[in-house]
């Protein structure tokens, strides 16, 4: 049987290193918690982690803003650490990719610091730093930071404005400069010198700027206060020249082996985009690996939108490129909640879909136990974007609350003793539902993803196979044939809270399913209950 490269294979394990497991009892998880949790991770079936980022950091964007690209944060351990946890993830099968933020520093990295000491500095032009308009005074143009402001910090020192799309303690770095793009390629090779196999490149459609720094146009939008999310963001994002500087990663990714890049392509706020996203992979060799569609995170919980929307992200894909899908992540509500308002039975119908499409899955840490998003309160909240848009956007913390490991107090995730504790608070439905228990539990969700996971990885028609979606059936259930190998199979997904029934182009029989026992058989029509998600084999003809 063909086997899969592990990227392609999957599913890859994102993991908010903050809140996966504190082996040093200060309330925030580390990476000796992450070595620790490694059994766990393999006894899943994932063939590789996502660490978001560990770098050390001022952590204003908790560590989305770098200080030092070469090294770990204390917070999560050392570099002593960090090569511990590759190696025994490595003797596991598992790869470890970094989250790279390419496109901004903190500005205590030393580049900033010394950036920002004169017009002639040496580094002056590694940052992005602008005239203001009508004498100095106005800001260079009418760009917008993503967390609230203006994206130009005017710098009292030397009178210029230097762009931040992020937090003014977030300067973007210039693209355009060599001598920065040569430094930053020497902190990628750092990594893969030690055995990374990969990045996930952070907002990597946001790294080279309009050279002329023109307005972005207004566009309508009767959303929440977000001034930001009032533009098109045309000219500070998407760049032809982007294209280029992604080509050069990835000459720089083959020269080492088995290595991939995923990229974080932000579209607009809430816009469907799987052509830009599609765009980053080039011709299918010579752009990234992987790009993440974020559609599915936009599309309502319906059989049909989601056909439309997986398959046009299908289109997308150059001959050669491969997709991926993901479902949550750090940045937005968890799908358990979004999608499934906490009902187990969407969580697990949305665990076939994920499982069971063509491409790499992207499983976020939580996730295979259906933890929902957190609910705090104002004091509680941390991250920036929470702080500043309370109460009109719930911020990001809701879906970066600590993993839920056992039914002791907090979880499980921290020995950290109160008034201390964990750094997020633990969501309190934790004592019901957590990884010992699920464990237990052989009818657990977390069973099911395992479940889904190993048919992936033994069945090549799910892990390299072709996807067909099928026509014919109630607007409310989805179905799609994957094909590979000498095998047919069918998923089967009724979105709807009634019974359906479907009817098949050919007999089957049960590989799984959340309303029936494996292999028990079925003629050509099959009625499925409501919300019940399986994948099916189809039988020969004459069966
Ligand atoms: O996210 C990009 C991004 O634009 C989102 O943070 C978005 O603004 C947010 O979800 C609010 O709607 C990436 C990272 O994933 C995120 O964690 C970082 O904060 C951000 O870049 C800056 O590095």
């Amino acid at each position: 049987m063909a086997k899969a490269v592990w990227w392609k294979q999957g599913p890859i394990y994102q993991i908010y290193p903050r809140s996966f497991f504190d082996a040093g009892g200060d309330g925030v998880g580390d990476l000796e918690g992450v070595r620790r949790k490694l059994d766990y991770i393999a006894g899943l079936g994932a063939t590789g982690i996502w660490l978001s980022p560990v770098y050390p950091s001022p952590m204003v964007d908790f560590g989305y803003d770098i200080s030092n690209y070469r090294d770990i944060d204390p917070l999560f351990g050392s570099l002593e650490d960090f090569k511990r946890l590759l190696g025994d993830a490595e003797r596991r099968g598992i790869r470890i990719i970094m989250d790279m933020v390419l496109n901004h520093s903190s500005d205590r990295h030393p580049w900033f610091v010394e950036s920002r000491t004169g017009r002639d500095s040496p580094k002056r032009d590694w940052y992005i730093w602008r005239g203001g308009r009508k004498g100095g005074r106005g800001y260079p143009n009418n760009w917008m930071g993503a967390f609230g402001g203006r994206a130009w910090k005017h710098d009292g020192e030397t009178g210029e404005y230097y762009l931040h799309l992020f937090t003014e303690a977030q300067p973007d770095l210039n693209w355009r400069s060599n001598a920065m793009k040569k430094a930053m390629f020497e902190e990628l090779r750092f990594w893969l010198d030690l055995g990374v196999k990969g990045f996930r490149l952070d907002v990597i459609n946001y790294l080279v700027k309009d050279a002329q720094f023109r307005n972005n146009p207004y566009r309508l939008r009767l959303t929440f206060p977000r001034r930001h999310d009032l533009q098109t963001h045309i000219m500070d994002r998407n760049q032809e020249e982007t294209f280029g500087i992604v080509r050069e990663l990835r000459a720089l990714m083959d020269q080492y082996d088995e290595t991939m890049l995923v990229g974080e392509v932000y579209p607009d706020e809430g816009v469907h985009d799987p052509a830009l996203a599609g765009r980053f992979l080039g011709g299918g060799d010579d752009g990234l690996h992987l790009a993440f569609d974020f559609s599915p995170i936009y599309t309502p919980f319906k059989a049909d939108r989601m056909e439309s929307c997986l398959k046009s992200w299908y289109e997308k894909i150059p001959p050669g490129g491969w997709p991926c899908h993901v479902l949550s992540n750090h940045d937005q509500s968890r799908a358990a909640t979004r999608l499934g308002g906490g009902d187990d039975r969407i969580n697990r119908l949305l665990a076939l879909l994920l499982l069971t499409q063509r491409g790499t899955p992207f499983l976020y840490y939580g996730e295979e136990i259906g933890m929902v998003d957190g609910r705090l309160k104002r004091r509680e909240l941390r991250d920036p974007v929470g702080v500043k848009y309370y109460p009109f956007h719930p911020g990001r913390d809701r879906s970066r609350t600590p993993m839920q490991w056992d039914d002791s107090p907090n979880a499980g995730f921290s020995a950290a003793a109160p008034p201390a504790g964990p750094w997020l608070p633990v969501n309190p439905d934790y004592r019901e539902r957590n990884v010992a228990g699920a464990e237990r539990d052989p009818s657990s969700i977390l069973h099911w993803y395992r479940d889904l996971i190993q048919l992936r990885k033994t069945h090549e028609a799910l892990h390299s196979g072709e996807i067909e979606f099928l026509p014919h059936h109630p607007r409310e259930v989805l179905m799609y044939e994957r094909r590979g190998g000498d095998e047919r199979l069918l998923g089967v997904l009724n979105f709807s809270r009634r019974p359906q029934t479907v009817s098949l182009p050919l007999s089957a029989e049960t590989l799984i399913s959340t309303g029936r026992a494996k292999g028990s058989p079925w003629g050509k029509e099959l009625t499925l209950a409501p919300l019940e998600a399986g994948l099916f084999r189809l039988l020969p003809e004459g069966f």
